[in-house]
């Protein structure tokens, strides 16, 4: 498992030798006395003041709310995979707090990281039931977070695309791994759990086939491009950011069929950690790529890693 990978003297080795941040709160992690993420959920009471009622903090017995004791144990199934898998404490890897907000608006049909804290709507119960159903969906605003606090990639076009496709990721690769799912498995679907009745279609997006959810008579199909070929170039949502993230989307999909969810999740998250605010695709197949090589020398993962990864992005027209 990556969890024995990750204990092998290999990787001891690698962090006495990287001097990166990530590097350094990884072995601060390891102290003692690190101080470990306190889960806070508040509850909105349907208005849209943020933290305005304490319902439940780290310790506490369980709410007489299932949606603050949903969210309070999925979020610490996250917090647990990045702890665990990824050798990273919390958002800022120094062990932040993790603020999380429920019923946020009147039929709130959104979830959203806000910049310092998550965000959750309870849905119109008619098209989207409440947005803390799908662990996905949690796991994908978390890691807007992890995100921030690494390559912080700007909101809009390439960059923005990006930043969204990294949250469907770990949203995807989170989900699997608490569901103890391989790639085979798994749905690849993103917030199909919040689908309700008159939105008769799978989920918002998926990664295994984007523009094909959704289908209904409602909104039609996902505008999700599933090659470069067809990348969108208009203004609408901050220049494609949730439209063009199929592009990359399927190609994560493409190479955890082949080398399994977590270990292609492992480069994606090293990768991000090396990537910067203004990337472009062609700069993420780069460092993507690279990471892949690295772990490879560093026999982390298998031989042969690399050539899947570079093979993934030329099926989805992201490298020549
Ligand atoms: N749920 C959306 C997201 O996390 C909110 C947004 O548009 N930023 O991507
Ligand atoms: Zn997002």
């Amino acid at each position: 498992s990556l969890q024995s990978l990750h204990q092998s003297k290999m990787i001891r080795q690698e962090r006495r030798e990287e001097t990166g941040k990530t590097n350094v709160a990884e072995i601060a992690m390891q102290a003692p006395h690190a101080h470990e993420a306190n889960r806070l959920v508040y509850d909105c009471e349907h208005g849209t003041q943020l933290r305005k009622k304490l319902v439940r903090q780290e310790g506490d017995s369980a709410s007489s709310d299932s949606v603050v004791n949903d969210v309070y144990e999925m979020i610490g199934k996250v917090r647990e995979y990045y702890k665990n898998v990824m050798l990273r404490n919390s958002i800022d890897a120094k062990g932040m707090d993790l603020i999380i907000n429920v019923h946020y608006g009147q039929k709130y049909m959104n979830a959203f990281w806000n910049g310092s804290e998550m965000v959750f709507g309870d849905g119109d119960g008619t098209i989207f039931s409440n947005f803390t159903n799908s662990l996905d969906v949690i796991a994908h605003e978390l890691a807007h977070a992890v995100t921030q606090y690494t390559a912080n990639l700007e909101y809009y076009g390439q960059s923005g695309a990006l930043n969204e496709h990294f949250s469907d990721v770990f949203g995807s690769a989170i989900q699997q791994h608490v569901k103890g799912q391989t790639a085979h498995d798994a749905d690849w679907l993103i917030g199909n759990e919040l689908m309700a009745k008159e939105l008769q279609g799978e989920a918002l997006r998926s990664m295994k086939a984007p523009g094909t959810a959704y289908d209904n008579k409602l909104m039609g199909k996902d505008p999700q491009p599933d090659h470069l070929s067809k990348y969108y170039i208009g203004a609408d949502d901050n220049q494609g950011v949730h439209i063009n993230s199929g592009i990359p989307n399927k190609a994560f999909y493409l190479v955890s069929m082949e080398i399994g969810t977590d270990k292609a999740a492992l480069i994606w998250y090293k990768a991000l950690s090396r990537l910067w605010p203004n990337a472009s695709f062609k700069d993420a197949v780069e460092v993507i790529v690279d990471t892949a090589r690295k772990l490879t020398n560093e026999q982390i993962l298998s031989l042969g890693t690399t050539q899947i990864v570079r093979a993934a992005f030329k099926e989805v027209g992201m490298n020549e």
